[in-house]
């Protein structure tokens, strides 16, 4: 039996009681290692992740130490690198024999397990299979589509996160140059609600600590985030902070194992004597959507502290001298805190007083503390008004821009920070576009361009003709899929660059492309000798990635390349020599140290030991924002956290979250398992409360269907759903992202953020007539 077809029979769902990490991490790493089909070059690879001289793990934006050197990777790092370092083809004859019907039936899963992707192809409409295509012939079709555009606002420039620098660069340049802005990117759909809320309220959208801050730290916040399984480097650090006494306050409604304990995989001695240490010192479950809430708890009892204390004349609470020197708005934030009734903050949070009297008081006694968040928090209808809070409380003690204290948006992929400050962004800011139009002496477009959502609904309208996806799976990871799928069938042309084969390739405009690139394992030849690119984590550090592995084709081209030989077919040699740029990337980097604030002496500056730091202005308290202050941010909390377009539908069974499992890496499953949640070989499966279960007359092992409720007229139901029995507060139900994407609608989107709210979506549930599970 193949290896596939073992992992898709073994279904079981059984509590897992160890430690994250550990022996069942090592089996992991050493389970993907063997059983990948380049074991040896492949460990080659591993050992060469993050270091100096290596590559940049093309897992997540987590950073590292500049000084460390020991071998840093993680389970899922490991199980990235195999991924991708893959000797299985997707080459034309597994095209010739599969047509694209074919390929449609198989699940996501399938699709990414064939290989990498080793040759252009392009999609016979006449015989349903794509067909070879020379990289020439590629990039001509393209130029020719471009070049028919009524206007060039009718293409989408589309890009998920681990583009490189040096080809975001080229990518945002091209657009640009061609008269467009329309760059939606993955970022819309992740941490696009930090980056507007920061900036806001500090003048930067990107956090404000870096790594060596959380040794430093007295408190760490985790908030709306699962590192376990999708940063496991951050759970050292998290460990490391609890054994030296500092304290770490999770906020989730799970309890994730990650959060809970870790034994270090790399630690023989702690896996010999199997000792493990808590990753916490205190867990509060709230709600979904419920943090606003908590947090304006904990600053209603840090401004009764303070009153007492002024009244008392004992100690402050809040950083007086920080608050003067550097914000505005405390007064009218203040007067939002007093506003906001404990009855609201209780039904909403789903905590107890108590609870968020413990979590303030902790709060209260760290002199230094960081709070980290991620996707329960940015994906939701308030999450700008969310982190905005986020800040509010960190302002009131001083805890930006001092060692040990900031802000921590943990990034996702890996250099999606990166492709931001390189100018990937659908509202770029002035300053850039100035920049390109004196260094290229062009004209550029002012007008804002389009985000993921309001991408999607352009090519449903037909406003939008011609889809360029730089990485990712457009088809899949965005909302709403049956829309979503119709909208790309909408366009005359959709074109992937890729590494391996996913949906987005078989949901195709009337042309369809599939163009093969290098990934972040693979060396990177180009006129000019192997070639490095860099990257940007989340701390703000950009340092270059060299690639170890032979790539298993000649006929792959590397991002770089590829964005470059677009443009070179669309505007010759407008306003740059395109080909000459990516014969030597270092060209690219002169180009981005001319026009990116923080880039100068790019090139020179790589050659440090762990790259170098970009600097927070917000780190050394400059606030780049209107008022040049920090600013407080006075929201109320929102009077429902149902949008009317679901109370008018009447109320939900139950409010669902869609996350990833241990297995995946968004929409890329390398497995059918989660560890840490106990599932063995399935993933359509929703976790219930048992008393949620119980309340709806159903029983654990039933399968359902569940459907979204939305005042729009559009059913949106997924079926044949596992119900399992777990400790999630009453009323708040989880499943796996992207099975449940066709239940977000298009319109539930973030206030400011535009983000979809995957990790809100009101459902009921409907017995459906599969045949039960017998659960394990
Ligand atoms: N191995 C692996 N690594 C990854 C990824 C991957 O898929 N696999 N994806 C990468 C990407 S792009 C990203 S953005 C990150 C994602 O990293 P995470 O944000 O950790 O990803 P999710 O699985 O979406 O987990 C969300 C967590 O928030 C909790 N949560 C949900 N709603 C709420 C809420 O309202 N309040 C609170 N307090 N908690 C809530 C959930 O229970 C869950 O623990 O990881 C990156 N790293
Ligand atoms: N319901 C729901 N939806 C979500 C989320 C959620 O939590 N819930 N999370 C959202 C988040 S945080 C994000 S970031 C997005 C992710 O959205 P995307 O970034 O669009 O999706 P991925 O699944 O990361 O893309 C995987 C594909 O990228 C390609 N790929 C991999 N490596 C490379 C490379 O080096 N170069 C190139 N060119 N291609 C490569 C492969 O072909 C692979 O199939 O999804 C979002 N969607
Ligand atoms: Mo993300």
């Amino acid at each position: 039996m193949s290896r596939f077809a073992r992992f898709a029979t073994q279904a079981r769902f059984q509590p897992y009681t160890g430690a994250a990490g550990g022996w069942g991490a090592l089996r992991s790493v050493t389970q993907a290692w063997l059983g990948s089909d380049n074991a040896l070059k492949n460990l080659r690879a591993l050992l060469k992740t993050n270091q100096h001289g290596g590559f940049d793990c093309p897992g997540c934006a987590w950073g590292d130490s500049p000084d460390k050197h020991m071998v840093s990777f993680c389970e899922n790092g490991a199980k990235a690198v195999n991924w991708e370092a893959t000797k299985r083809r997707v080459d034309a004859a597994f095209f010739a024999r599969y047509s694209v019907r074919q390929l449609s039936e198989q699940s996501d899963y399938w699709l990414e397990y064939q290989g990498r992707l080793t040759e252009p192809m392009r999609y016979d409409e006449a015989s349903d299979h794509y067909v070879p295509i020379s990289w020439d012939d590629a990039f001509t079709l393209i130029a020719r589509e471009l070049n028919a555009l009524a206007h060039p606002d009718q293409l989408e420039l589309y890009t998920s996160g681990r583009a490189s620098n040096e080809a975001a660069f080229l990518y945002g340049l091209f657009g640009r140059a061609l008269g467009t802005n329309n760059f939606p990117d993955c970022s819309n759909m992740c941490h696009e609600a930090s980056g507007v809320a920061l900036n806001q309220s500090i003048g930067v959208g990107k956090g404000t600590v870096t790594f060596d801050d959380f040794e430093h730290a007295e408190a760490i916040f985790v908030l709306g985030q699962n590192p376990g399984t999708n940063h496991p480097r951050m759970l050292e650090p998290l460990r490391e902070a609890v054994q030296r006494g500092a304290q770490v306050v999770c906020f989730n409604p799970l309890k994730e194992r990650g959060l809970e304990r870790f034994q270090h995989p790399q630690k023989p001695l702690e896996m010999l004597s199997n000792g493990d240490a808590p990753t916490h010192s205190a867990y509060f479950r709230p709600k979904l959507g419920g943090d606003m809430a908590a947090l304006r708890g904990m600053a209603k009892f840090l401004l009764q502290w303070e009153r007492e204390a002024q009244r008392d004349g004992g100690e402050p609470v809040f950083d007086h001298a920080f608050i003067d020197a550097h914000t505005d708005g405390l007064d009218a934030y203040l007067a939002a805190v007093d506003a906001t009734p404990w009855a609201q903050i209780e039904a909403q949070s789903g905590l107890a007083q108590e609870e968020i009297e413990r979590a303030s008081l902790t709060y209260r006694r760290a002199d230094r503390t960081i709070i980290c968040w991620a996707m329960g928090i940015t994906q939701h209808r308030h999450s700008v008004a969310t982190i905005h809070e986020i800040v509010n409380l960190l302002l009131l003690r001083g805890n930006i821009g001092k060692p040990g204290a900031g802000a921590c948006p943990v990034r996702g992929h890996s250099n999606v920070q990166g492709d931001r400050t390189m100018g990937i962004n659908e509202r770029p800011p002035a300053s850039l576009l100035d920049a390109l139009e004196r260094r290229f002496d062009i004209r550029v477009p002012r007008a804002h361009g389009h985000n993921t959502v309001e991408a999607i609904n352009a090519m449903l309208t037909g406003a939008v003709r011609v889809f360029i996806g730089l990485g990712g799976n457009f088809a899949q990871a965005t909302p709403d899929t049956p829309r979503t799928h119709q909208a790309l069938r909408n366009c005359s042309l959709t074109v992937q660059i890729s590494t391996k084969l996913n949906r987005s390739h078989l949901v195709t405009g009337r042309q369809a492309l599939i163009l093969p690139c290098l990934g972040r394992t693979d060396i990177d030849l180009q006129a000019g000798g192997p070639q490095a690119v860099t990257v940007e984590d989340t701390f703000s550090m950009v340092h270059a990635s060299h690639g170890q592995l032979r790539p298993i084709s000649p006929l792959m081209r590397s991002e770089p390349a590829i964005v470059a030989g677009i443009a070179q077919a669309a505007l010759g040699s407008h306003p740059v020599d395109w080909s000459w740029l990516v014969q030597d990337y270092s060209r690219i980097r002169e180009l981005i140290a001319d026009t990116i604030p923080g880039f100068a002496n790019f090139n020179a500056r790589l050659q440090q030991r762990g790259g170098f730091y970009l600097g927070s202005a917000a780190a050394r308290h400059k606030w780049n924002t209107a008022s040049g202050r920090a600013g407080f941010r006075p929201n109320s909390l929102p009077e429902h956290l149902l949008p009317a377009e679901v109370r008018s539908q009447g109320e939900p069974d139950l409010i669902l979250q869609t996350l990833r499992s241990h297995d995946q890496y968004n929409t890329s499953l390398y497995g059918l398992d989660d560890r840490y949640r106990g599932v063995k070989g399935m993933r359509e499966v929703v976790f219930v409360n048992p008393e949620d279960i119980r309340r709806l007359g159903l029983e654990a092992g039933q399968k359902v269907d569940l459907v979204s409720l939305w005042d729009d007229g559009i059913e949106r139901r997924v079926r044949g759903f596992t119900l399992l029995p777990y400790d999630t507060p009453p009323g708040q139900a989880a499943a796996y992202y992207p099975e449940t994407n066709p239940l977000v609608p298009l319109a539930s989107v973030g206030d400011g953020s535009h983000t979809p709210t995957s990790k809100f979506v009101a459902v009921r549930v409907e017995a459906s007539t599969m045949e039960a599970r017998r659960l394990a």
